[in-house]
């Protein structure tokens, strides 16, 4: 059965990858399962049709028969449970792989959002420019931490993964900010991620509604 996902009629990123229906659409395209995608716009998404699919009112949700899902990990999850190709056979090596994926939202993802949320919505605070640099010496803990792990790896334990797919998801909404050039080996996994040719046909998809939003097409 085909699913379908969610995703922002007209995403704020503009075509940049940044909204989280981009690991699921990445996923899917790892693993060879086409889906269908419903585009909704904000007022939509508040809307009890939506609300029944997500509690929050957000995207992305996915729905595959009876069954529906919100958060985009989980659906990560459920695609990676269900689909061989990102996480591995090995009993030991797919809990190290569950690991990751949950690091990378719950260490990894939390202070990037909280800088993002700065960036965006407190600029304007007189509290602004002193905080900033704090959120931002947070990431850099972390940053240091992960980059210390991954060493010279190609990924974070063993064969690409759906840990490797989320943390590079995560680090990616760094971008513009110049965190992560501070990390090079960090900077080159992220690079690595999105020269998959998974990560390329989920990139272009999002952004085609993107422009397509943009020119009326
Ligand atoms: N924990 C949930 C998950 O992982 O699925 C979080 C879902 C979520 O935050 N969804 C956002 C949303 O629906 C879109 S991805 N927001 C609308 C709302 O809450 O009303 C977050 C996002 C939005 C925009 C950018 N951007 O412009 O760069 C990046 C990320």
């Amino acid at each position: 059965m085909t699913p379908t996902i969610t995703a922002f009629e007209r995403s704020p990123d503009r075509g940049k990858g940044q909204a989280r229906d981009m690991r699921v659409r990445w996923a899917l395209e790892e693993v060879g399962q086409p889906y269908d995608v419903r585009l909704v716009s904000f007022s939509e998404m508040k809307q009890a049709a939506h609300r029944a699919l997500h509690p929050f009112g957000q995207i992305p949700t996915y729905e595959e028969g009876d069954l529906v899902l919100f958060e985009s990990g989980a659906i990560v999850f459920h695609i990676a449970q269900h689909h061989a190709g990102l996480l591995p056979g090995d009993a030991n090596a797919r809990a190290r792989a569950i690991t990751w994926m949950f690091c990378a939202l719950s260490t990894l993802e939390p202070p990037i959002v909280d800088r993002q949320y700065a960036v965006l919505q407190e600029r304007d605070e007189t509290w602004y420019t002193q905080r900033l640099p704090i959120v931002e010496d947070r990431i850099r803990v972390r940053l240091g931490e992960l980059s210390a792990r991954l060493g010279d790896a190609d990924w974070l334990d063993g064969a690409f993964s759906a840990g490797d797919l989320l943390m590079v998801t995560v680090l990616r909404r760094l971008n513009g900010s110049g965190l992560l050039d501070e990390y090079p080996k960090l900077f080159a996994y992220v690079a690595r991620g999105e020269a998959r040719p998974a990560f390329k046909r989920a990139f272009d998809a999002q952004l085609a509604v993107f422009t397509a939003a943009s020119t009326g097409r």
